[in-house]
């Protein structure tokens, strides 16, 4: 399965468009790209031609879950990869060129500079658990209306109707993208029952509008296939098939070191991933909850993560 990412890379390497983003840093890049894998026997498509620090995806999930938007609670555990959008903004509007260790020891001492400069603004956590609605107050005005919590609604409707085609989970608030530090891009799952009774499986589609392949991407298949996991135990199905989907699908210009290595490594080894206790519902699991078995990677590939 491990070979679909690398000639998924290879491809876009050797064919895709040279084309400049937004970030400035300029990426090959194929539009549209499907990834599938087997979530069954305890499966997860975790990379071994390099290590994939699948313990900050895991945090990462269940930060989103939590409805958080603060890069405090992940710092707090260690978790590093959201810092530089917050670093950036706080760079940029105070002129102060803060070295990145001493922001991020900041935001965990400071509870108060936390909460202004660490937001990233209503991305995945707050749209996944608690998306804003709107009624009216009877007199032509709109007030604020109870959020919807669509991941306890998604382990709702797989529970009553699991045949239903409309099991999703929505990041892409189209009235909120400007607030966001950054627009999802991993922004649509949706879950599909196959089978029946003891043989029901539980599948996964992640539509990912934009794509960093080197570095994005082995977070994001490890972070879906934990919510697929964590949604089927509580539901009572087996893991069925994650099926990822990407739009724009590129590789950083700045990748060129990853992407050689990477292609030049042979993949060794199928990592389990378990979860060792069904907590009470989807919102009560503890990273400790997590363990990954016979995962032997060859070594770490740096990256600068473009911004
Ligand atoms: N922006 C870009 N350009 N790429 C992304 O992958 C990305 N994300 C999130 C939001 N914006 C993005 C942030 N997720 C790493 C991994 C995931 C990220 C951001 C950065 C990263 O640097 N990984 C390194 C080091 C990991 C570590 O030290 O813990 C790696 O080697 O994997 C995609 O959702």
């Amino acid at each position: 399965p491990e070979w679909q990412y690398l000639d998924l890379m290879r491809h876009i390497w050797e064919h895709g468009d040279q084309r400049m983003d937004r970030t400035g840093v300029g990426t090959r890049s194929v539009f549209g790209a499907q990834l599938r894998f087997d979530l069954g026997a305890d499966r997860i498509p975790l990379l071994t031609t390099k290590r994939v620090f699948w313990k900050a995806a895991a945090k990462e999930m269940l930060w989103f879950l939590t409805g958080n938007t603060n890069i405090r609670p992940l710092l707090q555990v260690g978790v590093t990869i959201w810092s530089d959008w917050p670093l950036a903004k706080y760079r940029q509007q105070t002129g102060d060129q803060m070295d990145q260790k001493d922001f991020e020891a900041r935001i965990v001492e400071d509870e108060a500079f936390a909460a202004k400069w660490g937001d990233l603004g209503p991305v995945y956590g707050k749209q996944w658990v608690d998306w804003p609605t709107y009624e009216s107050d009877g007199e032509g005005k709109f007030i604020a209306g109870p959020g919807i919590n669509q991941v306890a609604g998604v382990v709702e409707s797989l529970r009553t109707n699991p045949g239903s085609r409309r099991h999703i989970i929505e990041g892409w608030n189209v009235a909120e993208l400007d607030r966001m530090a950054l627009p999802p891009c991993h922004k649509t799952y949706q879950f599909h029952v196959a089978g029946e009774g003891d043989a029901a499986r539980l599948n996964c589609a992640l539509y990912q509008r934009s794509c960093d392949v080197a570095l994005g991407l082995p977070f994001n298949l490890v972070g879906a296939t934990i919510l697929t996991r964590m949604i089927a135990q509580q539901v009572g199905y087996q893991p069925g098939e994650l099926v990822w989907m990407g739009g724009d699908t590129h590789l950083y210009l700045n990748h060129a070191h990853l992407v050689e290595e990477q292609l030049s490594r042979e993949p060794d080894g199928e990592p389990t991933f378990a979860i060792l206790r069904k907590a009470e519902d989807i919102f009560s699991y503890r990273f400790e909850d997590f363990e990954v078995r016979d995962y032997a990677p060859q070594g770490v590939i740096r990256a600068p993560v473009a911004v």
